[in-house]
């Protein structure tokens, strides 16, 4: 049988990321869930982005495709589509998967194509020194807000459900354990499942924050969480600044590729016929 282990290149151990950063407890909480369903190494892989968070494939024992900064969903698509026996998933920061590659999201959860898709949402553009991203909370302070952030960030499970994606959930690096079960059941979903996990980046959000260490920022996480549910109970004023954790949409939906092979399946009939 194998376990988390068998999924993770520990040789290139310790890794890049800084201590106290989130991404390592997602990548564990992903090569758990690849355990628990005991996927064939061979036939995953794992589409990454830019960013500090886009090393992951680099750690992940399966195949691995680094693609450019926002556009890793289009290359998961085209992967998928060519060989759809893989399980693919695609590993994405904030700004990668719902900044400059917003709209891929949009459109990559319409089309609902059999995809994974991890964002790992630390609130601002890690890899490059901190600036503000498209979940960047109001108020917060980054490298270009150094006055407070103007805008409001994208609720992004909101953003997934509406395009159409049937699995979006939200988790959280302060629970890992959850943040496992999250992504195996979107693994296990057919279609394309979307998995926010809320992250710390302690060297820049972190630092601009005034959480003085990564400990202060997990509390923060900690403290700022709520379960959908629980948020059901509050005002609007309540939830101002919370992280609400859970499975937000859970609706099955049939996916690109078993449509797309019913249409090729009668254009061939169709060819036949003329
Ligand atoms: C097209 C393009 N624009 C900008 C960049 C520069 N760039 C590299 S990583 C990055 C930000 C990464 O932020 P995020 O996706 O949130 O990941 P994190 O580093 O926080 O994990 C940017 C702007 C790039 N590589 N390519
Ligand atoms: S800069 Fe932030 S996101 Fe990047 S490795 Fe360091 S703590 Fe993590």
């Amino acid at each position: 049988m194998r376990t988390y282990r068998d999924y993770l290149v520990e040789k290139r151990f310790p890794t890049i990321w800084c201590g106290g950063c989130g991404n390592g407890i997602v990548l564990k909480a992903i090569a758990l869930a690849f355990a628990d369903l005991g996927l064939d190494r061979k036939k995953t892989v794992a589409v990454s982005g830019i960013g500090c968070w886009g090393w992951a494939d680099d750690y992940l024992n399966v195949n691995g495709f680094h693609g450019t900064h926002g556009r890793a969903l289009a290359f998961a698509t085209g992967i998928k589509l060519a060989n759809p026996e893989l399980t693919v998933v695609v590993l994405m920061g904030d700004g990668d998967g719902a900044t400059i590659g917003g709209n891929h999201l949009i459109h990559a959860a319409r089309r609902n194509v059999d995809l994974t898709a991890v964002v790992v949402n630390n609130l601002n553009y890690g890899m490059t020194g901190g600036q503000y991203s498209g979940t960047t909370p109001q108020g917060s302070y980054t490298s270009t807000s150094p006055y407070g952030h103007v805008e409001d960030g994208f609720d992004l499970c909101a953003l997934a459900a509406a395009a159409g994606a049937p699995y979006v959930a939200r988790g959280s690096v302060a629970e890992g354990g959850k943040l496992r079960e999250l992504v195996r059941t979107g693994l296990s979903r057919k279609g394309f499942s979307f998995v926010e996990a809320i992250s710390v980046c302690p060297t820049h959000f972190g630092r601009r924050n005034k959480k003085k260490n990564p400990t202060e920022m997990f509390r923060w996480l900690r403290e700022n969480a709520l379960s959908i549910e629980g948020a059901k109970r509050l005002s609007e004023e309540e939830l101002k600044g919370k992280f609400l954790l859970g499975t937000v949409r859970d609706r099955p939906s049939e996916d690109y590729g078993t449509r797309y092979g019913r249409v090729t399946a009668s254009a061939g009939e169709m060819e036949e016929l003329s």
